[in-house]
């Protein structure tokens, strides 16, 4: 159960996880796409926090679980267990803080480690708004998604913006056309 929307049985449920570091914009990134809020208020994510939010993909109704996972070290150790279950993952840094842009592979082999190989991983670069206090340049973290090959998004959760509609529905097909693959897999696993 979650809030007032309750899951039945036969829904299909994607499980989406938001990851990185304090204050980069993860639960703002979640707000934006899932009630097209923002706010300035700064209220640090105790452990996790889960939004349902239905989208229709390939005239299809899906729901997204989006595990909002808290950045601040204290929740290091139970941190893992809120990844288990999910395909697809956004590794969330500032633009205005390269501590979080350092930390990015941290997240990303922390994520990969605990989630099916198979995974979705997508880097954004979040707070594009702040112009004048950019540290991190767009070929920089053009070069650490290469390096990951994964792909890359720039955002504002204060301005909004296509590019986060985009993110979440494009890790949410791509986790829609995984999970026959993984079943498959599976079988066929289970067949030998
Ligand atoms: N200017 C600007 N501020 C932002 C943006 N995204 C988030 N913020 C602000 O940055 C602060 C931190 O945002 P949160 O979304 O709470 O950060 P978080 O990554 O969830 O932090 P933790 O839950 O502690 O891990 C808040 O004051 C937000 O209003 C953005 O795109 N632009
Ligand atoms: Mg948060």
């Amino acid at each position: 159960m979650f809030g007032d929307k309750q899951l039945s049985t036969n829904d299909l449920v994607l499980k989406i996880c938001s990851i990185g570091t304090i204050y980069v914009g993860k639960t703002s990134l979640i707000r934006r796409f899932a009630d097209w809020k923002f706010s300035t208020n700064y209220l640090p994510t105790i452990g996790v926090d889960y939004t349902i939010k239905r989208i229709v993909l390939n005239d299809k109704p899906v729901k997204l679980l989006l595990a909002d996972t808290a950045g601040q070290e204290a929740f290091g150790k139970v941190r893992s267990s809120y990844y288990i279950g999910s395909l697809g993952g956004l590794v969330v840094f500032a633009l205005n803080d390269r501590k979080s842009f350092n930390a990015v592979p941290h997240w990303i082999r922390e994520y990969r480690s605990k989630v099916n190989p198979h995974s979705m991983v997508v880097l954004v670069g979040n707070k594009n708004d702040l112009i004048n206090e950019r540290v991190i340049s767009a070929d920089e973290a053009q070069s650490m998604a290469k390096k990951f090959n994964i792909m890359y998004y720039e955002t504002s959760a204060l301005w909004g913006g296509q590019e986060i509609i985009e993110i979440f529905h494009t890790l949410a097909s791509y986790i829609l056309d995984l999970i026959p693959k993984i079943q498959t897999l599976q079988y066929l696993q289970l067949k030998k």
